[in-house]
């Protein structure tokens, strides 16, 4: 059941816009970053904010992939044990800045996943984490640097984003299960 929209797409267009410029007041430029998005929801994410980043320093800006599946394919808890595909980020992430980037921050699980997965690939100068929302709940010392809206949610509340390259319009959703 919906219960509300949170964001609309022009108010995604513009989050990305902020965030985007944060992580390049953060990092002093986009020179030695890379933005790594975990499937499926960070992954466009990810792309759309190195494309703004792009644009305001005039430099490439290297994004790749992290796959994080659970055991369980349970919506309302994520579950005891995200686990992480093998596979490739997509680019070399040694000595770089790293920026991790998910639709939903919830209980860190994952998080804590991508992190075991990202130094199995290098050793990265600096990884920061950046969530398009926080909903609250955290069962692991995670958070997120850059937030584009903290929203309190209960356990039965589920957070419902939409993003074009995925569901093919763009939309965030408080819906009660
Ligand atoms: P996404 O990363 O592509 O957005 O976690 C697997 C998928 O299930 C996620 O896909 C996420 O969007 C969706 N999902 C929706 N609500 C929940 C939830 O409460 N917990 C978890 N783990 N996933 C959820
Ligand atoms: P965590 O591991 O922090 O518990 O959950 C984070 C992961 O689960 C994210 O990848 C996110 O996609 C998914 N998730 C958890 N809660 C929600 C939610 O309310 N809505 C959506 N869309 N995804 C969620
Ligand atoms: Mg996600």
């Amino acid at each position: 059941r919906e219960k509300g929209r949170l964001m609309s797409a022009s108010e995604i267009d513009r989050t990305l816009v902020r965030l985007a410029h944060q992580i390049v007041e953060k990092h002093e430029g986009s020179g030695n970053l890379g933005l790594i998005g975990i499937k499926r929801r960070g992954v466009p994410l990810a792309k759309r904010i190195a494309k703004i980043i792009e644009g305001i320093e005039k430099q490439p800006v290297e994004t790749g992939v992290l796959d994080i599946s659970f055991y369980r394919d349970d919506l309302s808890t994520a579950g005891p044990k995200p686990t992480v595909q093998a596979g490739d980020i997509g680019f070399d992430i040694a000595g770089r800045d790293i920026v991790l980037m998910d639709d939903v921050l919830y209980t860190g699980r994952t998080i804590r996943a991508a992190l075991d997965a990202l130094f199995d690939h290098g050793r990265p100068r600096s990884v920061r984490l950046l969530v398009l929302i926080d909903r609250g709940h955290r069962e692991l010392p995670i958070e997120a640097q850059f937030v584009g809206r903290v929203v309190p949610t209960s356990s039965k509340e589920i957070i419902e984003v939409k993003l074009n390259e995925v569901d093919g319009t763009d939309g965030v959703l408080l819906v009660e299960l």
